[in-house]
């Protein structure tokens, strides 16, 4: 009897509205800090693995071409772990974004929340459990840990691989909120996501940081459920600003921010001086996810068209968790 050894997954990325920077442990992505995020509808990754023993090593598919650098090298070693517990074989993968790559959308949360979710697809018995997946998802990269649930979603930190899940706030229907997320700039990073965990990790400013946490935590988490954008909104900018300034300020520096953030962000205060409902955030890079309600997108589209003219705007909502499907890419 043959069985079907392939599988495929589709995972939408996430926006931290409270940040993971700075780990515990680097071999497991265990957190310093827990974190919230919201899934995004509109930044999809749909990976198709198929374990196959007819292979000499792995072969790997990123957006229509075979890599063979580190990328595939991080996507080797991350089935290397499965293949330590389950299947013993190689695979070939094949992973596609609905974004351009290198636009600073962390395509690392989609792209191994649906790689885990397809490895396990591809062995055709009995899914694990969502919390399980999302630990198996964290392996691979802290933040998709997060995108295996859809709508707004916490990251429990733990203490160890055991414990550090991430479990869903509340689905997708619950509050229209809209992320515009602005292409400010496509130059790549001068310092990886690694790094800078690393940078922040040892980063004196970071105890005080993590003192001032679980309060904003609770506080962000009570906004959410209550649907308050404007208590919410004041949240996510401190903490997007604290990040960064945690970041500029490292050893060495990141200095993500490029002319152009400043001028939306500089923008949105004084549209929201002028009545308009709407805040930002900043993930490791310059781009600006510009939160408002469904109502309010298309003014704050029109006024960021008109303040920065011929910028991609990418808007989200709050997208849905990881789904296994039969749209296989191979
Ligand atoms: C976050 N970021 O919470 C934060 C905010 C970027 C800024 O998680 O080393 O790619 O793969 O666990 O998840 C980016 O870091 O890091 C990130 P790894 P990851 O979304």
């Amino acid at each position: 009897m043959t069985r079907e050894m392939r599988g495929t997954a589709s995972a939408c990325s996430n926006i931290a509205l409270i940040k993971y920077w700075g780990k515990r442990d680097f071999t497991d992505n265990i957190p310093l800090n827990g974190s919230l995020s919201m899934t995004l509808s509109q930044a999809t990754t749909t990976t198709t693995v198929i374990w196959d023993d007819t292979l000499s090593q792995d072969e790997i598919y990123l957006d229509g071409e075979r890599v063979l650098d580190g990328r595939g090298l991080r996507v080797s070693r991350y089935l290397d772990r499965i293949r330590a517990d389950y299947y013993r074989m190689p695979a070939r993968v094949a992973s596609m974004n609905s974004f351009p790559a290198g636009t600073g959308i962390a395509s690392s949360a989609s792209g191994f929340a649906a790689l885990a979710t397809a490895a396990f697809a591809a062995m055709g018995e009995e899914m694990p459990s969502d919390t399980e997946m999302t630990r198996w998802a964290r392996r691979g990269s802290g933040s998709a840990c997060r995108s295996i649930h859809g709508g707004f979603v916490e990251w429990l930190p733990g203490t160890s691989d055991a414990d550090s899940t991430a479990v869903q706030l509340a689905g997708e229907d619950f509050w229209d909120l809209r992320d515009l997320v602005v292409l400010v700039s496509r130059a790549p990073k001068a310092i990886s996501s690694s790094e800078g965990h690393k940078i922040a990790t040892r980063h004196p400013f970071m105890a005080a940081r993590q003192e001032l946490l679980p309060a904003r935590m609770l506080a962000t988490k009570g906004a959410v459920a209550a649907r308050d954008l404007m208590t919410l909104g004041a949240l996510v900018e401190q903490e997007a600003l604290e990040m960064h300034a945690i970041m500029m300020s490292g050893q060495p520096a990141a200095l993500y921010m490029q002319p152009g953030t400043l001028k939306l962000l500089h923008a949105i205060r004084a549209w929201r001086e002028d009545g308009l409902p709407v805040f930002f955030t900043l993930d490791a890079g310059p781009n600006v996810h510009v939160l408002c309600e469904s109502r309010d997108a298309p003014e704050v589209r029109a006024r960021i068209e008109q303040l920065m003219p011929g910028l991609s705007i990418l808007e989200n909502r709050a997208g849905p968790g990881v789904r296994v499907h039969e749209d296989h890419l191979l």
